[in-house]
Formats: structure tokens, C-alpha cells, sequence
């Protein structure tokens, strides 16, 4: 598995997946899950309502898939970062859950390359330098027998960058 780092709108990265902060609702909100709705068009939403009608939206840590409307990728796997609130290993292991059940998901529909934001590091205040060691720790203990080609690390802001930078 090949890991890549960008500084980029994870709207316009073209891979076989990207993936979104979303909140419980799976309705949208800010942030990326802002973007990624306006984006990728109505298409989006309306598959995030039929899976809240199925299941009753998504618990935080797990995540669900939908196609990508508009956008250059072709699915959206969305995901619920933790809240930060000081909890840090219930938090902590919600985080790690996120990557770890996007990467399941990835996987069980033959995804290759596979586009990540900084989960929870926003409007969910998860301290950034914490959140990525959790990120890149828990995509390098990944293995599903190489199925994944790539994934890509994609920061918007510059202090996740540089945090990423270093750890990578
Ligand atoms: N491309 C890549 N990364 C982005 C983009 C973008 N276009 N826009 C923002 N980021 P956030 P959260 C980065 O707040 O903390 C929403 O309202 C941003 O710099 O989007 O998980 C949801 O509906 C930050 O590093 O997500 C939830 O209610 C990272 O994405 C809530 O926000 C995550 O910031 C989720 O909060």
C-alpha cells in the first residue's frame, strides 16, 4: 500500500474513493462534508437518505458508502469523526475506528486508491497533531493483503500539512 500526502480540496482529487467528515445525520453540514455536497450535487444526498431511512444515519466511527454525483472520484465513503470533549481514549479509538471500518468499506467494494481528510480536526476540534498520529498508525497497521494500492493523506490547512509532513 503506497502512501501518499497532498495539500489539496479533496473535492477535485480523482481516485477511486474519497472521504467525508460527516456528522451522524448523514444530511451535510460545513467543513468538507459542506464541499463535498455541494460538489458532487443532489445524487449524493439523496443515497445518504436512503441509507438514514434503512439504518438511522451512521454512528460515530462507523461508516457508510455512497456513489460521488459530480465529483471525480467515484464513490464517497462517509464517516463520523469523534467530538472532541478531552475523553481521549474513547475518542482516540473512535478515530481509529473511522479509518479502520473506511478502509473495510474500501475494500469490500474493490476500491484501490483511496483519498482521506483530516477526520474530526475542524468544526470537531480533535487536536491535530494527536488525530494524525492516530490516522497514518492506524492506515500502516491496515493489511488486507495489499488490496488497497493507495492512500492519500489530504490536508487542507497548512499546520496539517506540516504535522503530516513530519510524520510521513
Ligand atoms: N478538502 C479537504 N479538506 C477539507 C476541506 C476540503 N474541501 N474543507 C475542510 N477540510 P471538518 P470535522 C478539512 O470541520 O472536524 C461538518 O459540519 C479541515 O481543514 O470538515 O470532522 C460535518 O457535517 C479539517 O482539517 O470536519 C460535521 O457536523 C478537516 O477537513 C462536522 O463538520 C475536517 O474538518 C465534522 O467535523
Amino acid at each position: 500500500m503506497k502512501i501518499e500526502l497532498l495539500k489539496a480540496d479533496i473535492t477535485e482529487i480523482q481516485v477511486d474513493a474519497i472521504v467525508n467528515a460527516a456528522n451522524t445525520s448523514l444530511l451535510g453540514g460545513g467543513g468538507v462534508d459542506g464541499a463535498i455536497h455541494r460538489k458532487g450535487g443532489k445524487a449524493i444526498l439523496e443515497e445518504c437518505v436512503q441509507i438514514r431511512n434503512k439504518q438511522g444515519g451512521c454512528k460515530t466511527g462507523e461508516a457508510v458508502i455512497t456513489t460521488a454525483g459530480n465529483l471525480p472520484s467515484k464513490y464517497v465513503i462517509h464517516t463520523v469523526g469523534p467530538v472532541w470533549n478531552g475523553d481521549k481514549e474513547e475518542k482516540s479509538k473512535l478515530l481509529a475506528d473511522c479509518y479502520t471500518n473506511s478502509l473495510n468499506l474500501a475494500t469490500q467494494n474493490g476500491i484501490k486508491s483511496i483519498a482521506f481528510p483530516n477526520i474530526s480536526t475542524g468544526i470537531y476540534h480533535f487536536p491535530k497533531d494527536k488525530a494524525a498520529e492516530i490516522a497514518v498508525r492506524t492506515v500502516k497497521d491496515f493489511d488486507k493483503s495489499n488490496e488497497i494500492e493507495k492512500v492519500i493523506f489530504v490536508c487542507f490547512d497548512d499546520e496539517n500539512y506540516k504535522i503530516y509532513k513530519s510524520l510521513l
